[in-house]
């Protein structure tokens, strides 16, 4: 007698995007390679001290050379699109003035070649390398970058315009405003509570003018933004940690997605910042801008914060929890539940993707939603040239089936992408945590596609999941 099966197949809508996603400086390597110039990545990677083993991206996983083969692998994979982004130092050195052709000229390659598999290309203008010229005059709390930003937009879309059809404009705002100049475990390594709203609010200040500079010289691209969104639970029912999640939601989610989707700063956040900031650098207009008008919405999904209100012996906290990227409310404190966890130490938690996704559709807005990134870390092992990656795989298929379950209860998600294509250099933690599909051996450049790749290759090919 067979085993019944007890969860049907899932098959998603038509034309769905299935998709892997990567970032400029943490694939390319090259970096003094073709006329590009140093971003805060390449000063902060080569800071004593600032990532694990003093790993940089010089080299990492030397896509730069190797982009011919890396696009062969996705269409092995049957990838509908990939998401990449624009290292700005390599199109426009030291962050103003002409364009690098031979820079440009690299993602035409790239564009060109996905194109000719039938890959969908996915730019994102800004993943993190803000050229380090423009940090020297101040970085993202000067309002000035916001309107560099934008000219940095505008050479962009002018030199790939008309092969380009889905645009974003940043990736993860709050990372590069809280991690980078916060907490200062990202570059460029700042540690200041106004400056990280100060950074926030320029970061989404530069979003809309890009997106008015994307829209005027391609009207029927595509255009969004992607926020990392996280679930903010309180610990217990008490009113004390429903305020702490209420003012970690802020912080963490609604900072971004207020003003960008209602042309609004959150009066309570606000309050909360009042110990850090006046927001005395919001001009009038400036909130009108950061809510121009956009045709999707990115969504990055890896966990979900679980938190308390304030108490004297808190344990320590892991690095991303730490409290100077919380400005005001530093003291909030982060429980873990003892759930299985990634290599990042981040909690394994699929129903906080469609709890995310349903809150992003109901809460805020009609548009469609793209999951721009969902993966996890875990130690890799290659055995006989092969890397069985369970957990990844399961990772994947809970956050798929979460997905599905968004999608039945009507969210309008129209792709998915895996984070990441292969691994990479994983930012602080340099090479030390794997989140790929694809194994690179940074010795022999050798790529080995994991259990992992070639189970999303069969999601892709039949437009979903098997039944179980
Ligand atoms: C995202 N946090 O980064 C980025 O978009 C990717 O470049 C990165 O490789 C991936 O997720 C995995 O980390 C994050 O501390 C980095 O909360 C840190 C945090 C969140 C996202």
């Amino acid at each position: 007698v067979g085993v019944l099966d007890e969860r049907a197949p899932l098959t998603f809508p038509p034309g769905f995007l299935w998709g892997a996603a990567t970032a400029a400086y943490q694939i390319e390597g090259a970096a003094a390679v073709g006329g590009r110039t140093p971003s805060i990545w390449d000063t902060f990677s080569h800071t004593e001290g600032r990532t694990v083993g003093g790993h940089t991206g010089d080299v990492a996983c030397d896509h730069y050379h190797r982009v011919g083969d890396d696009v062969r692998l996705m269409a092995d994979l049957g990838l509908k699109s990939y998401r990449f982004s624009v290292s700005w130092p390599r199109v426009q050195p030291g962050g103003s003035g002409r364009p690098n052709t031979e820079g440009l000229d690299f993602y035409r390659r790239l564009v060109d070649d996905l194109l000719a598999h039938g890959i969908e290309p996915w730019l994102t203008l800004y993943h993190w390398d803000l050229p380090q010229p423009l940090e020297d005059a101040g970085g993202w709390p000067a309002r000035d970058t916001a309107a560099r930003f934008a000219d940095y937009a505008q050479l962009v879309v002018d030199a790939l315009g008309d092969r380009v059809h889905y645009w974003t404009t940043l990736n993860e705002p709050w990372c590069s405003a809280f991690l980078g100049y916060g907490s200062g475990v990202h570059a460029p390594g700042r540690s200041d509570g106004a400056d990280a709203v100060r950074a926030g609010h320029h970061l989404m200040l530069g979003h809309g003018l890009a997106v008015q500079a994307l829209r005027a010289a391609r009207p029927n691209a595509e255009i969004g933004v992607t926020v990392n969104l996280y679930p903010v639970t309180p610990a217990s029912d008490s009113p004390a940690d429903a305020d702490a999640a209420r003012r970690i939601d802020g912080l963490a989610n609604r900072f971004f997605l207020d003003p960008i989707l209602r042309g609004e700063y959150p009066a309570d956040l606000v309050a909360d910042l009042s110990t850090v900031t006046d927001f005395d650098h919001v001009q009038d207009g400036d909130l009108a801008t950061i809510a121009t008008p956009l045709d999707l919405v990115g969504v990055n999904y890896y966990s979900r914060h679980v938190v308390a209100a304030p108490l004297p012996d808190a344990d320590p906290e892991p690095y991303w929890r730490s409290p100077s990227c919380w400005p005001g409310s530093g003291d909030v404190r982060f429980v873990t539940r003892g759930v299985p966890v990634t290599d990042m130490n981040w909690e394994i938690d699929a129903p906080g993707l469609v709890e995310t996704l349903r809150r992003v559709h109901e809460e805020y807005t009609d548009l469609p939603l793209y999951v721009t990134e969902n993966g996890s870390a875990f130690v890799d092992e290659v055995v006989d040239g092969q890397v069985d990656d369970v957990d990844r795989l399961a990772y994947f298929d809970a956050h798929l089936r979460a997905s599905h379950e968004a999608i039945q209860a009507g969210v309008p998600l129209r792709g998915y992408f895996a984070w990441s294509l292969m691994d990479n250099f994983e930012w602080a933690w340099g090479y030390t945590k794997r989140f790929g599909m694809i194994y690179v051996d940074y010795d022999s450049q050798i790529r080995i596609p994991k259990s992992s790749a070639r189970w999303y290759a069969e999601v892709i090919r039949r437009n979903g999941l098997a039944a179980q």
